[in-house]
């Protein structure tokens, strides 16, 4: 983003500017900032032809304010670009702080203000288990990583059930560039392979997943969010201490402090130079996808990791 500005005026208007633009230098104001933001998110959206005119698109919310701005933006766009808004929101039964349940009002209020109607999906109640649960029952594998298995597994079977052909969600930036950071310590060529802001539809399989944030700064969207009086949760969830990607988040923060568009150059570089080169090596080696024996949900075992989680958790009474 930029460097918050106080005395000086915007560059397309009289008004006092708020900030300038970290990239082209520009003084701008409140108005003339949020222009800026929509028509970035914009471009980034046509640069990498994410949406098509009669696409259907499952939009996840956390109720968290990059899924929250990004319906918004979704909505002023609806016309513009002819597709559809399928808004889900996945009740992961937090119940410390009441965190799912004041989300789930946070997604309800927003959806119901733009016209939206929601689709919740309540993981106790569909597959009888809530991440408080899965907590308790202290598996070996960190909470959250469970949460994101849990969380991409309800996402590729609602894409399935409303036959939608796009996913969308509210990743930024920042969580771009703190994935690489996680996965070039983590030597996951097979995950550093498959980066990027969309991913194609495997026929059958899995629909186009798209990230329409994939270049947008965190604190720009922070700060988009409060400009337009946006509301969304502003309350980290209970589990996030544990999750080491917050530590990775502040060294990549600390990094751009350093070297301000140092995580704007490395996600783009990354997914322009390297990516192409790592994608021929995978492309040798392409995993077999077939379907799960018990759900049928695609998979490159047997038994899909989410049936294998379920029924570790069965097996222990909470
Ligand atoms: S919701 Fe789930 Fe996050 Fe909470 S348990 Fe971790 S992954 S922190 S985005
Ligand atoms: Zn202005
Ligand atoms: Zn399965």
């Amino acid at each position: 983003m930029g460097v918050r500005m106080s005395s000086k005026s915007c560059r397309f208007c009289s008004k006092p500017a708020i900030l300038r633009i970290r990239y082209s230098g520009l003084l701008v104001c409140k108005k003339h900032f949020i222009e800026y933001f929509e028509k970035r998110v914009f471009r980034t959206i046509q640069k990498y032809k994410m949406i098509r005119e009669g696409d259907k698109v499952l939009l996840g919310l956390s109720g968290g304010k990059d899924s929250i701005a990004l319906l918004h933006i979704f909505t002023n766009l609806q016309n513009t670009l002819k597709f559809e808004i399928l808004p889900l929101f996945i009740d992961l039964g937090i119940q410390l702080n009441n965190y799912s349940q004041v989300s789930s009002e946070i997604v309800k209020r927003n959806c119901k203000k733009l016209g939206l109607d929601v689709i919740i999906v309540k993981i106790k109640d569909e597959y009888g288990f809530s991440i408080d649960n899965v907590s308790a029952k202290k598996l070996r594998r960190p909470i959250c990583s469970v949460c994101g298995l849990i969380k991409r597994y309800v996402l590729n079977r609602k894409t399935l059930e409303l036959s939608v052909n796009k996913v969308a969600t509210g990743h930024n930036l920042n969580d771009e560039a703190t994935f690489l950071l996680q996965n070039i310590i983590n030597t996951d060529v097979d995950l550093l392979s498959k980066f990027g802001p969309i991913q194609p539809t495997l026929e059958g399989l899995f629909v186009s997943r798209i990230k329409p944030f994939f270049e947008t700064y965190e604190d720009d969207i922070s700060l988009y969010a409060t400009l337009k009086n946006l509301e969304y949760v502003d309350t980290t969830c209970p589990y996030a201490k544990d999750a080491s990607t917050l530590q990775l988040k502040t060294i990549i923060a600390n990094l751009e402090n350093i070297r301000p568009g140092a995580a704007l150059a490395m996600v783009k570089g990354f997914y322009k130079k390297i990516k192409p080169l790592l994608q021929s090596i995978r492309e040798e080696r392409e995993e077999k996808i077939t379907k799960c024996k018990i759900c049928g949900m695609p998979t490159s075992m047997e038994i899909c990791s989410f049936c294998r989680l379920r029924d570790r958790i069965a097996k222990t009474n909470f």
